[in-house]
């Protein structure tokens, strides 16, 4: 039977395969030497190079080129002077690791429910430390990893910026003097910039914000850095790589040549639950997956302790007994003393075993892996911001819960711990040779050593140095001047040629595009979808940007729209990815907060695959305080057609719903849209709201009448009249595209009933829902308020019928405020593919239906007489049960 270490061995071996003939091997080594001795390691390159070519000529199959060995990248000979005082700074990190660890036991020993996490900062203390000290520069763009959070909040207290009050309200946020528990810009504006809440978001969001800044720049619109360029840094958790998102964009940020981005890969080994590779090497998988995508790799895996090491084992048995030791037994070390590691790593093999024979079992145990050595990380971010050209990694080789002894380094279930006894804490302090006493470390005191100490001064010192602290975050820009509605009189005079809402939005965003003032901030986002919504012309007028240029002449080209990119083109053409074209709108809607430069991004694309696919990132783009527009395109589930179940979208408006500052909107004729757009523009980037809109647009072609006087504050709180007699017996609502079969039932209604209905059209459930749910607490709490919607309808005869190409559930968000029997229609159930009246007929949200419905709440006998009139089809199943 083969065993588990067998399989492993076997596995470096054909990688590594033995040496048949040392001696010629060497020879061939020393040839080489000489050649990058006397003619530079370029040429070395090309001769390597031509050596493949040839060999794959010669039909020599190819070693795997991805991988390195299993040591740091940056040799001892390249390695920099450390420029910091490593004496006051390990002072200074032992003191942010008791202060965060104070942070959570507290909190938790006060409320056991509040939770919080120790180990991961534990492991990624000394990567930020450094950072912070001689790295991140205050206008630099640093994405945390959520679960240290702690200990980003431990140094702001050193640096004087949290107070220890708020220190003591850690995930205590509702009292408002609080800390979120993760990176949170909605709750904690002026701190946090970027959240990385939930996992993978983080990576893919700082990859299309070093592109965007890039965009940015070469549109003139940023100044350029040529001599010290401002960074992206993203830290990452090694279990975190495993989101797709994460991975999502690498390439992306390779063919870019990002060299502003630099990711952080914490490799603790572990994830929550185990290890995040217990039978392989997450370092070596991860870093074939960046080499392989074009990153330049840098694997900082041992302190400088290994460095003898290394230097004496000249048959290469250290590294052979790395390479066959999977990551579940370097957890195991992790979580072992120097006795255990002795016995079960280094005496496997003689050559090892007299390694290490003049070092104590002590010197073992202090033996670093290089994510704990400043000294080693350095070096390593000194070689990441010298790459040119390409995005770097560091692979950083750190224990989860470094320095929580035999309670939480490298345990299993360290990821979780957060309660510990007096007796763990005493072992921590000594560990880190704080000055606290025993009582202190009982009462959790945190430790300041005050703003005169050699530590805080040097803190402060090195802050100033690199221009200020980080993370802030800046909650105001400039105000922009917003075009006035006449401006937009063509949208709002109405047409008889028959259009859509997305050729009216098309116009408009052109439009908008040619404003002297805004312009230039338009930034029109697509993922592959621009001729889906004729957005074709504009790629000539604005161009798609390409951080090249133009390298081809366009099969196009004589065309007058031909596909033009260019260096300075505006429209982000982001191919199918709608995450990726999502992170983009992020990054340009955070804009006015990040660089102080207000951005007006329109992403329009598929609506079934935005809140439903990209939902998460939505919620992220929430709680960033996004300001622009997300536009739902060929929305609604009957008005698409033909294009079937998963793309027809009934949900998207229930969604939009949950998210506090997203304004949704579902207009029906061009004159909504157009004021929807100026209302919201002016909402964003005038009076800097931290508010950002959802338009559903779709593409069936009608007339689109004029304005109606005194339309418009009614388009923007969610419903007006369109439609009002004396007579009516009832009231009917629509919205989108369905607001027009509700103006066909009310015609049937009074053509083969005689019954006179009033028609609103519904601009917006979800905002009539808010107001609603605000007036009523209003009441609820003593005082006097009435809804927009029972301003409407009051006095309003008769029943009330809704119709929506949404789920009725969103027709139903009003129910609560609407007086009298309210009825409340939609598309409910699986879409599928047929025509608009095949379909509208199907979900029994056309005319007839909505007449039957409406004669039904009026008296059930009528509904009876329309039911065969209309020959209505009473036996089938509903169609959320077909
Ligand atoms: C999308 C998402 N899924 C799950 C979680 C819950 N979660 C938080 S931390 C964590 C483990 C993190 O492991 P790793 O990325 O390796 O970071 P480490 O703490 O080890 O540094 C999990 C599963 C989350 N925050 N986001
Ligand atoms: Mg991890």
């Amino acid at each position: 039977m083969t065993n588990l270490s067998d399989i492993v061995s076997s596995a470096y071996w054909r990688i590594n395969p033995p040496d048949a003939d040392p001696l010629e091997t060497r020879e061939w080594l020393e040839a080489f030497d000489a050649l990058v001795a006397a003619e530079g390691r370029e040429r070395a390159t090309f001769l390597l190079r031509k050596l493949l070519e040839h060999a794959r000529a010669r039909l020599v199959p190819m070693p795997p080129v991805f991988n390195t060995p299993y040591k740091n990248s940056v040799s001892l000979a390249e390695q920099p002077q450390y420029p910091g005082n490593l004496e006051l700074e390990t002072r200074l990190s032992s003191i942010v690791r008791w202060n965060a660890l104070a942070m959570v036991v507290r909190a938790n020993r006060a409320h056991a429910e509040l939770g919080g996490h120790i180990a991961s900062y534990a492991s990624a203390a000394d990567l930020f430390e450094v950072g912070f000290n001689h790295f991140f520069r205050h206008d630099d763009l640093v994405y945390f990893q959520p679960h240290s959070a702690p200990g980003v909040y431990s140094r702001a207290y050193l640096e004087g910026r949290l107070s220890e009050e708020r220190l003591s309200n850690y995930r205590r946020e509702t009292a408002g003097n609080g800390l979120s528990s993760y990176c949170h810009p909605y709750l904690m504006p002026e701190f946090w910039q970027f959240p990385t809440g939930s996992m993978g978001l983080g990576p893919l969001n700082a990859i299309y914000q070093a592109r965007f800044l890039r965009y940015l720049t070469n549109r003139s619109l940023l100044k350029a850095e040529e001599a010290n360029p401002r960074k992206v840094w993203s830290f990452v958790g090694d279990g975190e790589m495993d989101e797709p998102e994460s991975l999502a964009a690498l390439s992306l940020a390779a063919r870019e040549g990002l060299d502003n981005l630099v990711f952080v890969v914490n490799c603790n080994l572990q994830r929550l639950d185990g290890p995040v590779r217990g039978n392989g090497s997450i370092v070596q998988e991860l870093e074939g997956l960046f080499a392989g995508a074009g990153w330049n790799v840098i694997k900082l895996l041992w302190g400088s302790d290994w460095d003898a090491l290394f230097a004496r084992d000249e048959e290469g048995v250290l590294l052979k007994r790395l390479h066959e030791t999977v990551d579940g037994e370097f957890q195991m070390y992790a979580a072992t003393d120097g006795r255990f590691n002795r016995e079960h790593f280094f005496n496997k093999y003689p050559e090892l075993q007299a390694l290490v024979a003049d070092m104590s079992d002590e010197d073992i145990d202090r033996l670093r892996r290089g994510g704990h050595d400043p000294v080693k990380i350095y070096a390593a971010y000194h070689a990441a911001l010298r790459h040119k050209g390409r995005p770097s990694v560091v692979l950083a080789q750190t224990k989860k819960g470094y320095g929580m002894g035999n309670w939480g380094q490298g345990k299993m279930g360290t990821h979780q711990q957060k309660k510990l006894d007096d007796a763990a804490l005493r072992e921590f302090r000594d560990r880190f040779a704080l000055p606290i006493s025993d009582e202190d470390v009982a009462q959790l005191r945190f430790f300041n050593p005050g703003p005169d100490s050699p530590e805080i001064r040097y803190l402060k010192t090195r802050r100033e140095a690199l221009g200020g602290y980080v993370p802030v975050r800046r909650t105001a820009s400039q105000a922009l001047r917003t075009p006035a509605l006449d401006t937009l009189g063509k949208f709002l005079e109405g047409t008889g040629r028959e259009q859509s809402t997305t050729m009216v939005f098309v116009q408009l965003l052109a439009q908008l595009l040619k404003d002297p003032e805004l312009g230039k901030r338009v930034v029109p986002i697509v993922a592959d979808e621009a001729r889906t919504f004729g957005m074709q012309t504009l790629f000539r007028q604005s161009g798609i940007y390409s951080a090249v240029g133009q390298l081809y002449e366009p099969e196009d080209h004589d065309e007058l729209l031909y596909y033009r990119e260019a260096k300075d083109g505006q429209i982000l053409e982001e191919g199918i990815t709608e995450a990726g074209a999502l992170s983009s709108w992020l990054a340009a809607a955070t804009a006015y907060s990040a660089h102080g430069t207000p951005m007006l991004p329109f992403y329009i694309y598929y609506s079934m695959f935005g809140f439903q696919r990209v939902g998460d990132l939505i919620w992220a783009a929430a709680d960033s305080r996004s300001r622009g527009f997300l536009v739902g395109g060929t929305a609604g589930r009957t008005t698409l057609a033909g294009e079937g179940l998963q793309h027809q979208d009934g949900s998207s408006h229930l969604i939009a719903s949950t998210i506090p500052n997203c304004r949704a909107y579902d207009p029906c004729f061009g004159y909504e849209l157009a004021t929807i757009v100026q209302d919201g523009t002016r909402r964003m980037l005038e009076a800097q709201e931290d508010v950002f809109y959802y338009l559903t647009v779709a593409n069936e072609n009608y007339a689109h009448p004029g304005i109606p006087p005194d339309a418009h504050e009614g388009i923007l709180r969610g419903m007006y009249p369109l439609r009002r007699t004396k007579d009516a017996k009832l009231q009917l609502l629509g919205s989108g595209p369905i607001l027009r079969e509700v103006i066909a039932a009310a015609d049937l209604l009074q053509k083969d009933w005689s019954i006179a209905a009033n028609v609103w059209s519904v601009t917006s459930f979800t905002e009539l829902r808010r107001d609603g749910m605000e007036a009523e607490r209003a009441r609820r709490l003593g005082g006097k308020s009435e809804s927009w919607v029972e301003r409407c309808l009051k006095g309003a005869a008769g029943p009330v019928v809704a119709a929506s190409d949404y789920v009725s559930a969103v027709a139903d968000l009003i129910r609560p405020y609407v007086p009298g029997r309210y009825v409340a229609l939609g598309t409910d159930g699986f879409g599928r593919s047929d025509t608009r009246a095949a379909l509208r007929d199907f979900f029994e949200v056309d005319a007839k239906h909505i007449a039957v419905a409406a004669l039904a709440a009026l008296d059930q006998r009528l509904a009876a007489d329309a039911v065969r009139r209309y020959g209505v089809d009473t036996g089938t199943r509903a169609p959320w049960q077909r």
